[in-house]
């Protein structure tokens, strides 16, 4: 593409934007026509290497070219298509040495006097400004005005891209004042409705709107790629392995054997909301998201079979990207001897999993949230609260906690605990994914009972007890309203549990099922909410 074609809408990326993150930013401006894209981060450090790498991926699928801002050395570790320099910043020599022949270079240029003092021989273009007053940049040189836009370009032995405080309906004057190209950031990135506040720009600069392609080709291909790995689960060493399902996957709908009693169950997993992509690789958000899908079927006496899995997907993720979440997937559908059933992968806005599983049920029990009786005590099969307190930790990027970090990451449907719960016919049993107290409520209310929480019966975690002491947290609390530990919380007559006890180590008590007594709970501290998935 010719150089004045490429500078025509040049959309600069601005890292404090509070709504709009870098990629978001470059997907709008890429939709709205942008020609070329800076990458522009003043703060950054190698924790943004990846986000860089999304956004030249996405630019390179568009044909838009990469221009990093200031660094030489990360434009080239990136493998941009150029940097920009400041006068203050290295030698364009160095840029054109590092960058190679086929780099596109630019400089900041402001004045007549900068522009004569500055050797454009190793540069392709130059950037000029503030043309208008802007509050993007700080330490920005005096507003240059048209005048002074119109002065430099007369000048310039190269193009020249205006910069400063341009909005749609500054295009035009900044073209017929000599620039070749428009640099544009707050009026894009700052604005209520950037999708239609960059088109406008696009328009302005005459830059026909782009259809964003999703980093995966085609929904076909992609979907038969991932029910034909040879990793899947239907395959073993003689073949095909069924595991329930009569033909392999693949038509409109599975066809299965015929079983008794099934359960079915469903679950989502969001971006943000359930995970985040800097705490978890893929792999890892796959495996953890059919884990606590097949923990209902935990709870529920049933025996998980068949998954099948609706992905969205942004179109910045990549098919390894999604390879990765499958391969996640693959393993505990293994692990449990369990088929892929089927699926659906569509382009969406957000990143989000949802799963249906289906299991076979126990033959003579189906468990039940209203199997609870005044006299039994109430139950947990292991440690309460350590997910909750891997998740604080991530987010204050605390590492000293490994077993609790990873209680969140990697938690295990309890098949094991279920079965020994079945044989001494527990007929209350519930997984504790919302905290403790939230979750005894619904088996209170359930059963028209009351329970009576027992706080000083609750087994304490060593760990979570450190973890607590370090940052003024009380633990018993975190017990009560932490999530995604993904236990079993059942009912039963003590005598029963002293038996279940002599199997399962870690089970310990944490209340008692009275008669209703006015509230679901008595004995609550008041200011134990259940854990609510909202932004994590
Ligand atoms: N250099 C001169 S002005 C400026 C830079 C980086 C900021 C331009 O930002 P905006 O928001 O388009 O005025
Ligand atoms: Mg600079």
């Amino acid at each position: 593409m010719d150089l004045h074609q490429i500078l025509r809408f040049y959309f600069i990326t601005d890292e404090n934007a509070p709504d709009c993150p870098p990629l978001k930013q470059v997907e709008i401006a890429i939709t709205a026509g942008a020609t070329v894209i800076q990458y522009r981060h003043k703060s950054f450090s190698s924790k943004d290497f990846k986000e860089i790498e999304v956004i030249r991926d996405l630019c390179r699928r568009h044909s838009v070219p990469l221009i990093i801002n200031d660094n030489i050395l990360l434009a080239k570790a990136v493998d941009a298509d150029g940097v920009h320099l400041g006068q203050s910043d290295e030698e364009v020599s160095i840029a054109r040495k590092v960058m190679g022949p086929d780099a596109i270079i630019g400089i900041s240029v402001s004045t007549i006097e900068e522009l004569e003092k500055t050797d454009l021989s190793f540069c392709n273009y130059i950037g000029t400004g503030p043309v208008f007053a802007t509050n993007t940049k700080a330490d920005a040189s005096p507003v240059i005005g048209l005048d002074g836009l119109w002065k430099v370009s007369e000048k310039s032995s190269r193009p020249v891209v205006a910069i400063g405080g341009i909005d749609a309906f500054r295009v035009d004057e900044c073209f017929s004042h000599g620039a070749a190209g428009v640099a544009v950031i707050s009026a894009i990135t700052r604005a209520e409705d950037p999708v239609r506040r960059a088109c406008e720009v696009g328009r302005a600069c005459d830059c026909s709107p782009r259809r964003l392609k999703s980093a995966w080709n085609n929904e076909f291909v992609l979907i038969d790629k991932l029910i034909n790995r040879k990793t899947s689960p239907h395959y073993n060493s003689s073949g095909f392995a069924f595991f329930g399902l009569k033909i392999p996957p693949g038509d409109d709908a599975a066809l299965f054997e015929t079983i008794s009693n099934p359960v079915i169950t469903t679950d989502t997993q969001k971006e943000n909301t359930h995970f985040r992509r800097a705490w978890q690789t893929l792999e890892e958000i796959g495996q953890k998201a059919v884990e606590i899908t097949f923990s209902d079927l935990a709870a529920s006496y049933a025996r998980p079979m068949s998954l099948f899995v609706n992905l969205s997907i942004p179109s910045y993720m990549s098919e390894q990207d999604i390879e990765n979440l499958y391969s996640g997937i693959g393993r505990v559908l293994k692990k449990y001897q369990a088929t892929l059933g089927g699926g659906n992968v569509s382009s969406g806005e957000e990143f989000s999993i949802d799963l249906f599983a289906l299991g076979e049920g126990h033959s003579d029990i189906f468990p039940l949230r209203s199997g609870a009786r005044p006299g039994d005590g109430v139950y947990v099969t292991g440690p309460l609260g350590l997910a909750r307190a891997g998740l604080a930790c991530l987010k204050k990027n605390e590492t000293g906690y490994r077993k609790l970090i990873e209680k969140f990451k990697h938690p295990t449907a309890r098949f094991d605990a279920a079965k020994i719960l079945a044989e001494h016919n527990v007929a209350c049993v519930m997984d504790v994914s919302d905290g403790l107290a939230g979750d005894a409520s619904h088996i209170a209310l359930a059963s028209n009972i009351s329970i009576m929480l027992e706080p000083s019966l609750f087994k304490i975690d060593p760990m979570l007890s450190e973890f607590c002491n370090q940052y003024s947290l009380n633990p018993e609390k975190m017990m009560l309203s932490g999530g995604e530990d993904y236990e079993l919380m059942f009912t039963c007559a003590p005598e029963i549990f002293d038996q279940i006890k002599t199997r399962l180590a870690e089970a310990f008590q944490v209340g008692e099922c009275i008669s209703f007594a006015g509230t679901p709970l008595m004995n609550m501290p008041e200011d134990v909410l259940s854990f609510q998935h909202g932004k994590i």
